[in-house]
């Protein structure tokens, strides 16, 4: 039996920066769980055709590892899963991180204070839990009619069968979010054909971005400071994006008005066009950047269905306005489980009950991270810790600073959450979100909970407003520890 101060579940980009905290703060006791073959997370498990980061690569990273050598103003996912291996090493966690072991299962025990971990080589037992098991990792497969009898080759974006020969090949692609404009660009290159299943357009805003070059990189590479301007500047431009994506009306006017010029610009054809606008408000899906999916669709390349995907007959895609498509392949860009986490049915707190029936109206935590009832325990990533607007690692460092402060500050104390803290909290997130695009917009997005129709993934504010928040966290959200009989509280 393994015994740890603390065990941390996951080592994407949430895992490995919570654990570098540690590190940093002084903290050694401590392991990385991760189920999968390497490091990496989203980086690692995709590997579509196109895979990029759209967020500009010099503020999606840690603050405290800038990455002189980033390929462009844009990473792509090799690059950034290679970036998450480099930051183990030079972190020095490459020992602590205990490859292909997922997490079984974790319970409180009561009886000794510490979070007993169930996995395939033995039970670890730990006084803290920290979950960075990722919030996009679980792939949504909307149950088609038919779809198990499809003949061809047939994968989620998120686990793309390199083995499956695409060249040539008349490939159906299901969905129209930020994976499906990365992919469909690249198969309209190889593929014979492309079929695109759109049940509801995106606003597509350019990307712009250039390759830099070697002279670029040598700057980067001989000035800290000025890869340090440069991130401060883009995490301004990011903050400053947070009114057109959130509930300013003007500011989303003026991003709209951007997308629609760029949709008239790259796509000529009226009835093309008029299938492509959406027809919901501005940021309330995520807003996506690409200079090559429209061109792509307008191509003779694809054929954009307008509709959706209902039932496979065969090799025959059939949409929701009965138009029938033949394929030889199909792939699923019809994203994740964001709202109900598999880790959370995994966990069980105080009383016995589990985080997914804590969660069961939607997840929620003080501070998006810590959870009433869950003693000891910390979230990453989770409730209300996404942002529409900016980089999400900009969440995960604010996140794991408040982790190591709170858990400097506990002495030997069991962290309680006061479950009205967690209520307030909740209600504040709540009254933030209310008047904005996610909410209001008409659309159907990744960030409500569909049991209580709560904002439940995003944070309704900008980076600058969460670390405010967070400072203000003063310890008063744990409940004070029980006196023991004889011994003054
Ligand atoms: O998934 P999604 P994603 N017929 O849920 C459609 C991050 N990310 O993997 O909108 C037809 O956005 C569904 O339609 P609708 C990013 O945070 C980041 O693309 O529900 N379509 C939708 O169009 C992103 O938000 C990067 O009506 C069907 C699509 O499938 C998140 O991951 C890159 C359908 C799913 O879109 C998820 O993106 C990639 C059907 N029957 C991803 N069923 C970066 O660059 C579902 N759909 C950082």
């Amino acid at each position: 039996m393994t015994r740890v101060e603390v065990a941390i579940v996951g080592a994407g980009f949430a895992g490995i920066g919570v654990a570098s905290a540690l590190r940093r703060a002084g903290r050694e006791d401590f392991v990385v769980l991760e189920r999968a073959e390497s490091v990496g997370g989203t980086w690692r498990d995709n590997t579509y055709p196109g895979i990029a980061c759209d967020v500009p690569s010099h503020l999606y990273g840690f603050a405290a590892h800038p990455n002189p050598a980033w390929s462009g103003t844009y990473a792509k996912g090799a690059e950034i899963h290679a970036y998450l291996e480099h930051v183990v090493d030079v972190e020095g966690l490459r020992d602590r991180v205990l490859l292909r072991t997922p997490m079984r299962g974790a319970a409180w025990d009561a009886a000794h204070d510490v979070w007993r971990l169930t996995t395939p080589s033995g039970v670890i037992t730990a006084d803290v839990l920290v979950l960075a098991c990722g919030r996009l990792t679980e792939p949504t497969i909307p149950r088609f009619a038919g779809l198990e009898q499809f003949p061809g080759p047939l994968f989620h974006s998120a686990r793309w069968d390199h083995s499956a020969d695409l060249a040539g090949a008349r490939v159906g692609v299901v969905g129209t979010g930020a994976s499906a404009v990365q992919i469909v660009p690249e198969l309209a290159r190889t593929a014979a054909h492309v079929t695109l299943f759109q049940r509801t357009p995106a606003w597509i805003v350019p990307r712009g971005g250039d390759a830099y070059s070697d002279a670029d990189r040598a700057r980067f590479a001989a000035s800290p400071q000025a890869l340090e301007a440069l991130r401060a500047d883009l995490y301004a431009e990011g903050e400053a994006r947070f009114a057109s994506r959130a509930g300013d009306s003007a500011a989303a006017a003026d991003a709209e008005a951007v997308a629609l010029a760029h949709l008239e610009r790259q796509v000529a054809d009226p009835a093309l066009r008029a299938a492509l606008t959406p027809d919901y408000a501005f940021g309330c899906k995520r807003v996506l950047l690409s200079d090559d999916f429209y061109p792509a669709v307008a191509s003779e390349a694809v054929t954009l269905v307008p509709d959706a995907l209902t039932e496979v007959d065969g090799s025959t895609l059939v949409a929701s306005d009965g138009t029938r498509h033949e394929v030889d392949a199909l792939v699923l860009a019809t994203g994740f489980a964001s709202t109900r986490q598999p880790y959370a049915e995994l966990v069980t707190g105080e009383g016995g009950v589990t985080l997914a029936e804590h969660w069961s109206g939607g997840m929620t935590a003080f501070a998006s991270t810590v959870v009433a009832g869950f003693p000891n325990l910390f979230v990453l990533n989770g409730p209300n810790a996404s942002l529409g607007h900016s980089s999400s690692v900009l969440m995960i460092e604010e996140q794991a600073g408040y982790v190591t402060r709170v858990l400097d500050a506990r002495g030997g104390r069991v962290l309680r959450v006061d479950p009205e803290a967690e209520r307030t909290y909740t209600d504040e997130i709540a009254r933030a979100a209310a008047s904005t695009r996610w909410m209001t917009g008409g659309c159907r997005n990744w960030y409500v909970d569909e049991r209580s129709g709560r904002l439940a993934l995003l944070w309704p504010g900008t980076v600058d407003a969460f670390r405010e928040r967070l400072a203000r966290a003063d310890g008063s959200e744990f409940l004070p520890a029980p006196a023991i009989e004889g011994i003054p509280a």
